[in-house]
């Protein structure tokens, strides 16, 4: 558990006092509801993307120098990522693949909720080189992307699509990853995919500001955010299908993304508007040793991953689905420790004709000093389990979250339960409200 008997106590204490959560009395926190437009994007902390950025060196370092396919780097560098993804909340799943004789792995992270028909994804290769850590290529791409999305757990946010996140193996042996994925993916899940943005290498020590030219609507959001800081940008031009994003463009998904330059030499032209070297390639250390931590130019990586958190909260806020007709319960209700009983908190549905539909949306507000010990379940009026949360998130406060459930099979009308188990001794807390939308 995260904190002393006292230490929790006097925690749980000076959240009262804070008025951080309920008084005594009941009192009703609105639950959060889907926004009608983009919620502000934040400011992506330079200094968090580049500790990740040494984090995947020291991993290279570790482990005979690279984070290539099928060697140990490699995987470190997938725990890694994997890692601060649970810890955030995210559901996460490791796809493995065969290439050139070893296991690849491809890791996936979708952040709970959103419209489960319209996915928006975003992705990097994790893969470097043999000769290199490819803090460049691509632990830029993978640590900005990575970051986003712990800045979307940060801010718990709750875009209209469904937000999805992919770190590629293999990129470097011809897109293997990615391939694997699309391809193994039902034509059915393909089509639910809204665009895939791609990132590789947005961090090039002698930058150009590439703007992928595939899809008009991802271009012109990225255009838009670089027109708001007053950087002129460029088509990338170096290849369609020389990054992670070509067989999502196969597959017919949208697709975009942003890209700092490789080995292209920089123009005087470029020179000119972007500052920086003409006559020198926009990365020097391309698919070399020398692609470490010395490899990046902080503005371009800087600009880049707020970028990415641009595109994030501005293409996953289309224009939302008018809710269906919802019910709240915000009477508050103690969660006792570990090893007691679970306790629910009930809803009666009532007015509602036929059945629940496959996104019938459960906002879960609980206050509670370590979500990883609690067990959340949706309990239909016939009985029937939906588990919500089962102890992720480890010692983070609090379980603010939205989630889908595909109930289609449940008649509406009835009482509807949520139960909450407390699975672990020391930390408590209460369930604060919780409201279903039909
Ligand atoms: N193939 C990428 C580098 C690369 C070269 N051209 C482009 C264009 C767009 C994205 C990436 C690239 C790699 O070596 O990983
Ligand atoms: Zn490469
Ligand atoms: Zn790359
Ligand atoms: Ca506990």
């Amino acid at each position: 558990m995260s904190l002393s008997v006292s230490r929790r106590l006097a925690a749980v204490t000076a959240l009262a006092v804070a008025g951080l959560f309920a008084s005594a009395a009941p009192a009703a926190l609105a639950a959060p509801t889907a926004v009608a437009a983009a919620p502000t994007p934040p400011d992506i902390p330079l200094a968090n993307v580049k500790a990740h950025l040494s984090q995947l060196s020291t991993i290279a370092a570790n482990n005979g120098g690279n984070r290539a396919h099928g060697r140990a780097g490699y995987k470190a560098s997938v725990d890694y990522v994997k890692a601060k993804l649970d810890a955030a909340g995210f559901t996460t799943t490791l796809q493995t693949f065969t290439s050139s004789g070893a296991t690849g792995y491809n890791l996936i992270a979708d952040w709970p909720g959103g419209d489960p028909n319209s996915v928006l994804m975003a992705g990097s290769h994790l893969d470097s080189v043999t000769s290199g850590a490819g803090i460049n290529d691509n632990g830029s791409g993978s640590a900005a992307v990575l970051e986003t999305a712990l800045a979307v757990s940060r801010a718990g946010l709750q875009p209209t699509k469904h937000l999805r996140f992919g770190w590629w193996g293999a990129e470097e042996l011809g897109l293997i990853g990615s391939k694997y994925y699309v391809n193994n993916l039902p034509a059915a899940e393909k089509a639910k995919i809204s665009g895939y943005l791609n990132f590789d290498m947005i961090g090039s020590p002698n930058p150009g500001y590439f703007v992928y030219d595939d899809d008009p609507t991802i271009e012109q959001t990225f255009k838009n955010y670089y027109a708001g800081l007053g950087i002129p940008t460029e088509i990338e031009t170096e290849g369609d299908g020389r990054s992670d994003h070509a067989p999502f463009k196969s597959a017919g998904i949208p697709v975009g993304g942003l890209f700092s330059g490789a080995d292209y030499t920089k123009t005087a032209a470029q020179a000119q508007k972007w500052g920086g070297t003409s006559g020198q390639s926009f990365d020097r250390c391309y698919h070399s040793s020398c692609d470490n931590t010395a490899n990046i130019n902080d503005t371009a990586l800087d600009r880049n991953a707020d970028a990415v958190a641009y595109a994030i909260w501005n293409l996953g806020a289309a224009t939302p689905v008018p809710p269906g007709p919802s019910f709240e319960n915000t009477t508050d209700v103690t969660i006792p420790d570990s090893p007691a009983a679970a306790v629910t908190s009930p809803i009666t549905v009532s007015g509602v004709t036929g059945n629940a539909p496959a996104t019938t949306k459960v906002d879960v507000n609980i206050v509670h000093t370590y979500r990883g010990d609690l067990v959340v379940d949706l309990l239909a009026p016939d009985g029937t389990v939906y588990n919500l949360h089962n102890r992720s998130g480890g010692s983070a406060d609090n379980l603010v979250q939205s989630y889908t459930v595909n109930a289609s099979s449940e008649v509406a009308n009835g009482v509807w339960k949520l139960r909450v188990k407390d699975s672990a001794a020391q930390d408590v807390g209460y369930i604060n409200s919780w409201k279903i939308t039909f």
